[in-house]
């Protein structure tokens, strides 16, 4: 049992024969199952989410793989200074420095069970919990691109998040 907050599952988000791609300014392109990803997670230490809508959620146990061992594979190019985080609800993404979401971790178990559409699987995002804002947890997670330049506000959700709880 988790006691994160239940939003509405889109329609678009289908978890069969998902896969994370891992695009753009890098090596080798990436296409990760859910089985790839499970056999490199770990635990970590229980975390507080908070929502800028003033909801909290403690003690979740998230299981996932570092974003920084994801890209180590996908051999990032040298120009590469942004990550572009897509979802599967329409054009939802959110933008980070590399060095940023190198600290990320991409979840797919919460509470020793894995983690349920309901909650974002088969993958969420949980940026690190002192720097994050709510929007940046990207839920179903669907495609990481490396960029040599920063998205722009087009590119990104965090306009549409924010008019959301206007
Ligand atoms: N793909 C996607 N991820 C998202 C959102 C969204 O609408 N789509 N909303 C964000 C916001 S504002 C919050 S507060 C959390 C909500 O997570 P929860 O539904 O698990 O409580 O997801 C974040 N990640
Ligand atoms: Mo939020």
């Amino acid at each position: 049992m988790t006691n994160l907050k239940r939003h509405p599952i889109p329609e678009d988000v289908t978890t069969s024969g998902w896969t994370l791609s891992v695009t753009g300014t890098v090596d080798e392109t990436l296409q990760l199952s859910y089985e790839d990803l499970e056999a490199f997670s770990r635990k970590t230490d229980p975390d507080t989410f908070h929502c800028e809508e003033g909801w909290v959620a403690e003690g979740l146990e998230w299981r996932g793989v570092p974003v920084e061992h994801i890209l180590e594979d996908a051999e990032p190019l040298e120009q590469s200074a942004f990550g572009l985080v897509r979802a599967m609800d329409g054009d939802y993404a959110c933008s980070f420095p590399l060095d940023r979401l190198t600290d990320c971790l991409l979840a797919v178990g919460l509470d020793g069970e894995p983690l349920d559409p309901a909650h974002g699987g088969p993958a969420r995002l949980v940026p690190p919990n002192d720097e994050r804002d709510c929007w940046e947890s990207v839920k179903w997670v669907t495609e990481i691109e490396l960029r040599e330049r920063a998205p722009t506000d087009a590119d990104t959700a965090k306009d549409r998040a924010l008019a959301r709880l206007e």
